[in-house]
């Protein structure tokens, strides 16, 4: 399958109010979502791993407890692709679900 090229994390952020840019050298965005417990994260977590499989496209997270800290970008392309944009907007909808 042909993998996406990279449109760059500030270009992204046009359509994602809710994520910024990730600190340091990485071409990346990040999220932090906060959950009433830790059911609720991992349910979440749940949900948005079976979409991450099926797009073949997967999340850096961080859970503790009730909170979930997302790091999105494309490896294979070195920086923000419209796959990350694709999950980030996944993610937002599952979060807002909840
Ligand atoms: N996830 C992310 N975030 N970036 C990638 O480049 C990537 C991935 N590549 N999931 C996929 C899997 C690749 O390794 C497989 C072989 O398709």
């Amino acid at each position: 399958m042909t993998r996406p090229s990279k449109i760059g994390a500030a270009q992204a952020l046009k359509s994602l109010p809710h994520w910024k840019a990730a600190e340091g050298e990485r071409d990346a965005i990040v999220r932090t979502f906060q959950f009433k417990d830790f059911n609720a994260a991992f349910g979440f977590m749940t949900r948005v791993a079976l979409a991450a499989e099926k797009l073949d496209h997967h999340p850096e997270w961080f859970n503790v407890y009730n909170r979930v800290e997302v790091l999105l970008s494309t490896h294979d392309a070195d920086g923000v692709t419209s796959l990350d944009i694709a999950l980030a907007a996944i993610m937002d909808e599952a979060a807002a679900a909840l």
